[in-house]
């Protein structure tokens, strides 16, 4: 059986972190008199902390010095730290661990690629971390998605070609990255969000072991043509 490279997004995918991204930036926004709704914190999703700054300010009408914008982002990762403290095995989404024992045992390799720079400690936290041959994450990258730098980066070190690759995403952004990439990408959540995925399934528990099959026989190809990269 052909060896794929499995790379999967954290939040959203592996753990829903977004909630408690949301708790923080809406706490820290308050202080500075900016209030967003849980539809806005849907833009925040697979954005870098420096950017989901900048998109708050700008929802706000504000603006800070660099010094002040520092100290803001560093209180904010302090209090989602401290959520991620409390977290348990209990919230790793349904049927990851699964999938992911399926992937291991069909001698498959895993990758992490995530944008958030607490990617080991929230894996290390749920019990994960030794799951994961490779993890890309917020500290490895110079370019956010829909940039592919974070998949690609994830092939290179488990030495595959990109189109060996596929990537499950719960962001619009990252399956963008995963298509520029030129690998297989699935997303995970509502069609009419994920619409430029290859395959989209809701979770976890819909994917069945066929499927993941397919994709590592190469049955399951790239459906491509629709998902044209957005920056050319
Ligand atoms: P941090 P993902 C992303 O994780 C989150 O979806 C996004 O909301 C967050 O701003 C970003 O990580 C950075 O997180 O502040 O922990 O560095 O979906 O790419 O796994
Ligand atoms: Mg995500």
């Amino acid at each position: 059986m052909s060896k794929k490279g499995f790379i999967f997004d954290l939040d959203g995918v592996i753990v829903d972190t977004a909630k408690y991204h949301f708790l923080a930036w809406q706490r820290l926004a308050k202080t500075i008199g900016v209030d967003f709704s849980e539809v806005q914190n849907e833009q925040l999703k697979g954005v870098s902390r420096v950017r989901s700054l900048e998109k708050i300010l700008a929802w706000g009408d504000k603006t800070l010095s660099k010094t002040e914008f520092e100290r803001l982002m560093n209180l904010k990762n302090e209090d989602y730290l401290s959520h991620v403290n409390d977290m348990e095995d209990s919230e790793i989404l349904p049927d990851v661990t699964k999938t992911l024992d399926f992937l291991i045992e069909k001698n498959q390799a895993i990758a992490l690629g995530s944008a958030s720079k607490n990617a080991t400690p929230i894996l290390e936290k749920v019990h994960l971390l030794d799951k994961f041959e490779v993890i890309v994450d917020g500290n490895d990258v110079s370019k956010a998605k829909p940039d592919p730098e974070v998949f690609l980066i994830g092939a290179n070190l488990l030495k595959l070609k990109p189109e060996d690759c596929i990537v499950f995403e719960d962001s619009v952004a990252g399956v963008q990255a995963a298509n520029t990439a030129n690998m297989i990408s699935i997303g995970i959540g509502e069609d009419d969000v994920l619409h430029e995925a290859d395959y989209i399934f809701k979770d976890f528990t819909e994917m069945s072991q066929e499927f993941l099959e397919g994709l590592i026989s190469g049955d399951k190809t790239k459906q491509i043509t629709k998902n044209l990269p957005i920056n050319n």
